[in-house]
């Protein structure tokens, strides 16, 4: 395979994952429960009855990971913490032995060279918060601020880039509208709250998160190119508005998309807030979507429709590297001067779980082709992370989608690097 293009000097190179999909350890050392608890507990919610109960033990196994991570050669690693670890009850009393554990991990990290990039929310609300509302109550956006704090107090002096919150489309979308995911609520559109309040929750923790130090802050957005089925221009156009603009219009313009515009849960003074300034700006990125109008009275007005003619992951998406490019460059286009540098803060695709993953190493060398060509597009993009460093718990696809570079034996929790690590790290150790 011929060598990669070179990046910008100081690009950031790293892969990504969530405190959910890894960690275990549920009930130790004073961690709350979370929506992700309560919803993989529930019959019926996830494939195979799976659970993030052990997950990957990387609770235990942490030191071992980062040995992988400096094994790979990353120059920063994006994790998330978990909220229930750090408040139990997602307000009030702080559990000192949870933030000891990402203050042990952050130290590690940067005893090995690699930046610690944390994201605050990927998903595991505290159960407390939910029984109270969750993101359908105003005041969880504020609970979410006064968390953000709690973490930057104890670990700011040593982190130089935050990330807020991870696809709130998706948490809206599948959380709330859907009920695929955790907490399991089927509201179709009257979730919408769901999208202002984390918005809301996003902005406070940008001024608690600057307030307490000179760190970039950015939001993690997942982003898809739109493309219409024949000429459903305007169903294209509704599924853009709900997909993407709804959460990167009011951080980047301050407003929403005419939608949403005048929802009453708006209050004064919070568009101010959900577009305080951001440093930069992460894009999650795995697949174009291809959309049609729905038939009259359908719930929604717009339907995905297959992407043929292209490959496609284990999990049954297409895989397009070039919308890396239209996507990044599209954004540039769109947005001009209010777009700050853009990370990659995931990209990544689940294979049959063999450690011969050609499949991947295909996907990631086509992906990052992409991107440089977005890059000499004009694109102002900084780094880029893999999703995932392991094989982990796909939400309500529990353990039978595997995205890691390195594979995991749930049975013994052996971690073996793959056929795409040794790739990617010869990768970097290129770019060095
Ligand atoms: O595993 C997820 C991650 O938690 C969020 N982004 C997409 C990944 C793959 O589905």
């Amino acid at each position: 395979m011929a060598a990669l293009p070179s990046f910008p000097p100081g690009f950031l190179w790293g892969v990504s994952t969530a405190a959910y999909q890894i960690e275990g350890a549920v009930r130790e050392d004073g961690r709350g429960p979370s929506i992700w608890d309560t919803f993989s507990h529930t019959p019926g919610r996830i494939r195979d009855g799976d659970t993030g109960d052990v997950a990957c033990d990387h609770y235990h196994r942490w030191a071992q990971d980062v040995e992988l991570l400096a094994e790979l050669g990353v120059s920063a690693y994006r994790f998330s913490i978990a909220w229930p670890r750090v408040q139990p009850a997602g307000a009030g009393p702080v559990n000192g032995a949870g933030l000891d554990f990402y203050d042990r991990l952050v130290d590690a990290l940067l005893a090995r060279g690699i930046a610690p990039v944390p994201t605050l929310f990927h998903w595991d609300l505290p159960q407390a918060l939910e029984d109270a509302g969750g993101w359908l109550s105003r005041d969880t956006s504020h609970r979410f601020a006064d968390y953000a704090a709690v973490v930057a107090d104890r670990i700011g002096d040593r982190v130089s880039r935050w990330i807020t919150l991870n696809e709130p489309v998706v948490h809206m979308a599948q959380g709330y509208a859907f009920g695929t995911h955790a907490p399991g609520r089927m509201l179709m559109m009257d979730a919408l709250p769901v999208a202002h309040h984390q918005l809301l929750g996003h902005g406070l923790a940008v001024r608690a998160l600057r307030a307490r130090g000179g760190a970039e802050v950015m939001i993690t957005n997942n982003c898809t190119p739109v493309w219409p089925a024949g000429d459903d221009l305007d169903a294209a156009e509704v599924y853009d508005a709900f997909h993407n603009r709804l959460f990167l219009d009011p951080v980047l313009r301050g407003e929403y998309p005419s939608f949403a515009a005048e929802a009453g849960f708006v209050q004064d003074g919070d568009m101010d807030v959900i577009a305080t300034p951001m440093d930069a700006l992460g894009i999650n990125y795995y697949n174009p979507t291809r959309v049609k109008a729905a038939p009259e009275g359908a719930p929604l007005p717009f339907e995905t429709v297959d992407i043929e003619g292209v490959p496609k992951t284990a999990f049954g998406w297409p895989v397009v590297p070039d919308g890396l490019r239209e996507l990044l460059v599209g954004l540039r286009e769109r947005y001009d001067e209010l777009l700050p540098p853009v990370y990659v803060t995931e990209n990544g695709c689940s294979t049959d779980g063999s450690v011969h993953d050609g499949d991947r190493i295909d996907y990631l060398d086509g992906h990052l082709r992409a991107l440089h060509a977005a890059i000499e597009a004009g694109a102002d993009v900084r780094g880029y992370f893999v999703w995932s460093l392991l094989d982990n718990f796909e939400w309500a696809e529990g353990y039978s989608q595997r995205f890691g570079l390195v594979h995991v034996d749930y049975e013994t929790q052996r971690r073996t690097p793959r056929d795409s690590f040794a790739w990617m790290r010869a990768a970097l150790a290129e770019q060095r």
